[in-house]
């Protein structure tokens, strides 16, 4: 096999990553809980190439800096025991670097994809991912952006602090009700990228400390409260998780501020929506888009109010996803390099 085709979403934390573990690669120093997006898609194409031509990674069919891709590639191929290079073209259905986790389906797709690649190459018989080949996959996904540990399962999934990856808790019939409107504020690329505002947030900002120890309280009751599909109590979790984030990440120096007004209209909204007995509990990332939490019954009520409240937003409406789906590519034509 030559070339896979796999199509991932985001994963949005519900109970953030924020910060990185001083010792090791890209470990996470919170424990985060999160929801792939089912609804939002990343669509994939890798091919193999030989190990004289260099690791290239289009997104959007726009050639991207190697730097950022070298980590993952090198470790890859130090843990798969291969000379494979790779060349992946990308696509997101969704605005990319807007805080709307396209690294996380990115790199998720990319550990799969190549992971898939490299156990099949010469293979007649195309063997897929299992349980031990998706861990491995988690793995090195999450050298590329540790949110990426979680997108390679679908449903719900737990990252630890410390971990190198991440596990699967539910799938998606866990909680077939759950809906996450995304509200969009802005589709432009944000200009503080995650990765370099945790760490100015690590080294800055003097709330980084109680950040890292309120985190791992959060979390654990986060996890009672999804095991029972408690909407209130995980809306009020995720809730605190992301306002805690980003109350260290603006403490930071210079500032971490990634909210626009329209930001903080929607969750004023989702206040007004909460005095009127509509659930509805929104969370925040590292860009100027809200995500509300509600259930199925009430989302168009809550897409209704959020457009009355804030004028120029636009939305996306997603639900706990599947799995990602690979599967062998056949080339229309042959890639042009
Ligand atoms: C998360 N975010 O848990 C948190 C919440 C943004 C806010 O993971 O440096 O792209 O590549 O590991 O995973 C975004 O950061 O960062 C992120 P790196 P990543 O989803």
């Amino acid at each position: 096999m030559k070339a896979v085709r796999i199509r991932t979403s985001p994963s949005l934390a519900l109970v953030k990553y924020w910060g990185k573990l001083t010792r090791g690669r890209n470990l996470p120093a919170t424990p985060s809980i999160a929801v792939t997006l089912g609804g939002l898609d990343t669509a994939t194409v890798i091919h193999t190439r030989s190990h004289d031509q260099p690791d290239e990674v289009r997104l959007a069919g726009q050639v991207q800096e190697p730097a950022r891709f070298e980590p993952f590639f090198t470790e890859l191929r130090r843990r798969l025991h291969t000379d494979l290079h790779f060349l992946a073209y990308s696509d997101n259905s969704f605005p990319s670097s807007a805080g709307l986790a396209s690294s996380s389906s990115g790199f998720a797709a990319l550990g799969l994809g190549c992971t898939c690649l490299v156990s099949n190459h010469g293979c007649d018989t195309p063997v897929m991912p299992d349980q031990v080949l998706t861990a491995l996959a988690s793995e090195l996904a999450r050298i590329g952006s540790a949110s990426a540990a979680r997108a390679v399962y679908g449903g719900f999934t737990h990252l630890p602090a410390g971990a190198k990856r991440a596990e699967r808790l539910y799938g998606p019939e866990h909680w077939p009700a759950l809906r996450i409107l995304v509200a969009v504020t802005s589709t432009a690329p944000k200009a503080d990228s995650s990765r370099s505002a945790m760490e100015r947030t690590r080294l800055s900002s003097p709330y980084y400390g109680p950040w890292i120890h309120d985190a791992k309280v959060v979390c654990a009751e986060a996890l009672i409260a999804l095991d029972r599909q408690d909407l209130q109590r995980l809306g009020e979790l995720a809730r605190l998780s992301y306002l805690r984030m980003h109350a260290s990440a603006m403490a930071a120096e210079p500032p971490v501020l990634y909210w626009l007004p329209a930001s903080l209209g929607v969750i004023q909204a989702c206040a007004t929506l909460r005095t009127k007995g509509v659930r509805a509990w929104e969370t925040m990332d590292a860009g100027p888009q809200v995500k509300v939490l509600c259930l199925d019954q009430e989302l168009g009520r809550v897409r209704q109010e959020l457009a009355d409240a804030v004028p120029g937003l636009s939305f996306i409406e997603a639900k706990p996803g599947i799995d990602p789906d690979l599967g062998e590519w056949h080339p229309q034509r042959e890639p042009d390099a």
